[in-house]
C-alpha cells in the first residue's frame, strides 16, 4: 500500500514484515500517523536501490530476507527483544532499533502488576485446590511485607516497578550497569556481584532480561539455592535466560512455589513441554505485552525522522552487549 500526502511525494519508505498479525491494522494506523511514508508490506518490497530513504519494520523474519534488501537503512524491530533479528548470520550491518513505545511499556507494567498480585494473592495454589475441590484458605502477608525482585530494570522493568510501588510492595531492580536511584523507595543493585543481595531477599522474582550470552541460563540451581525457599517466580523476559530442568526440580522441591512463564526456549511451546501439566506452573502465551500499531507506528516515525535529520535515535541494538 501506498501512503502519501497530496501535496507530494512520500518522504520515506517503511518495507513490514510480519505474518502473525493482520496487516491492514498496521497500514492504517501508518497511513493516519504518517501519510508521507510509503508502507510496503512483504513481499511487495521494491528491491532496486532509488533516492527514497527506505527503513525496515519486521517480526521475526526469516534468515536472509533483509540482505536482499541493500537499500534498508536501519531496521525497527517490531518487539522489544532483537533476538529475532540477531540470530540471522546475514544481518545487515545497519542500525538495529528496539521497540520501546509507551504502548509496550503499558501493557508489560500491566502484566506485572497482574501476574505479582496473582503469585502474592496465591492463586496458583487456588487453582490446584479447586482441581482436588479443596476448600482452604491461604492467609497472605501485606504487600508492604513482600519484596519483588525485578531482574533487567531497564525500560519495561522500570515501567512495571510504579504501579508495584503504588500497591504498597517493596521494590527493587537489577541491572547489568549501576543506574541512578529512581526513587528512594527502590533498592537498586547492578552487575554480577550485586546479584546475591538482589535476589536474596526477595519473595517474588520478575525477569525482564534479554537473552544475550550472559544472561543465558541465568536462573539455574545454583541460582534458586540462594533465592528465599519458595520464591514465587515471573518470567516475562526472554526463555533462555531459565534453565528448564532446574526450574522444574526446584518446583518439585518446593524451592520455588509457582511461576508464571511467558516466553520459553522454544515458542510455540511443544505439547509435551512438561510446564503445560506442572501444578506450579501458569503459562501464557508470549502475551505480557503487545506492540500496538498506533503508539508502535508514532515511536517508528520518530525514529525515521531523527534518521532523516542525521541523528540515531536512542534505543539503538548494541551488538557488544547483545541487547
Ligand atoms: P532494556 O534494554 O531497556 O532493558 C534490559 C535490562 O536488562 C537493562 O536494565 C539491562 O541492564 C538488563 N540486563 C541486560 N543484560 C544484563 C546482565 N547480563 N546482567 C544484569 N542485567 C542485565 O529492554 P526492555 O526493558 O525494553 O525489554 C526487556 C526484554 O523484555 C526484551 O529484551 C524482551 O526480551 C522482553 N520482552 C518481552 C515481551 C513479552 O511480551 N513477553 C514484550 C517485550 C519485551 P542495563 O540497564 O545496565 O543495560
Ligand atoms: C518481545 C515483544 O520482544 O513481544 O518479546 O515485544
Amino acid at each position: 500500500m501506498k501512503a502519501q500526502t497530496q501535496e507530494g511525494a512520500p518522504r520515506a519508505r517503511l518495507l513490514f514484515y510480519e505474518v502473525s498479525h493482520p496487516t491492514e491494522s498496521w497500514a492504517k494506523a501508518f497511513a493516519e500517523i504518517c501519510p508521507e511514508l510509503e508502507f510496503c508490506t512483504y513481499p511487495d518490497w521494491p528491491e532496486t536501490p532509488d533516492d527514497l530513504p527506505t527503513f525496515a519494520l519486521v517480526w521475526n523474519p526469516e534468515p536472509g530476507l533483509l540482505a536482499r534488501y541493500p537499500n534498508v537503512r536501519a531496521v525497527f524491530s517490531l518487539g522489544a527483544g532483537v533476538d529475532h533479528l540477531t540470530k540471522d548470520p546475514e544481518l545487515p550491518d545497519v542500525p538495529v532499533i528496539r521497540m520501546s513505545d509507551d504502548g509496550l511499556k503499558a501493557d508489560m507494567a500491566d502484566y506485572i502488576l497482574m501476574c505479582t498480585m496473582m503469585l502474592h494473592r496465591a492463586v496458583p495454589t487456588f487453582i490446584r485446590q479447586q482441581r482436588e475441590r479443596t476448600f482452604k484458605r491461604v492467609f497472605t502477608a501485606e504487600p508492604k511485607d513482600v519484596t519483588v525482585c525485578i531482574l533487567g530494570f531497564g525500560a519495561l522493568g522500570q515501567a512495571a516497578a510504579a504501579p508495584l510501588l503504588r500497591q504498597g510492595y517493596r521494590v527493587s531492580g537489577w541491572s547489568r550497569s549501576v543506574k541512578k536511584a529512581l526513587s528512594t523507595d527502590i533498592d537498586l543493585y547492578a552487575g554480577p556481584d550485586g546479584l546475591k543481595s538482589a535476589i536474596g531477599p526477595a519473595d517474588i522474582l520478575v525477569s525482564l532480561l534479554p537473552e544475550t550470552p550472559d544472561t543465558k541460563d541465568l536462573i539455574n540451581s545454583a541460582f534458586l539455592k540462594t533465592c528465599k525457599s519458595g520464591v514465587k517466580i515471573v518470567n516475562a523476559g526472554r526463555g533462555g535466560v531459565i534453565n528448564d530442568q532446574d526450574l522444574i526440580n526446584a518446583l518439585d522441591t518446593g524451592q520455588v512455589e509457582s511461576v508464571i512463564l511467558d516466553v520459553f526456549k522454544t515458542e510455540p511451546l511443544p505439547a509435551d513441554d512438561p510446564y503445560w501439566s506442572h501444578p506450579g506452573v501458569i503459562v501464557t502465551p508470549h502475551v505480557a505485552a503487545i506492540t500496538r500499531p498506533l503508539s508502535a507506528a508514532n515511536y517508528v516515525w520518530e525514529g525515521i525522522q531523527v534518521f532523516l535529520e542525521g541523528g540515531q535515535p536512542s534505543a539503538i541494538l548494541d551488538t557488544s552487549r547483545g541487547y
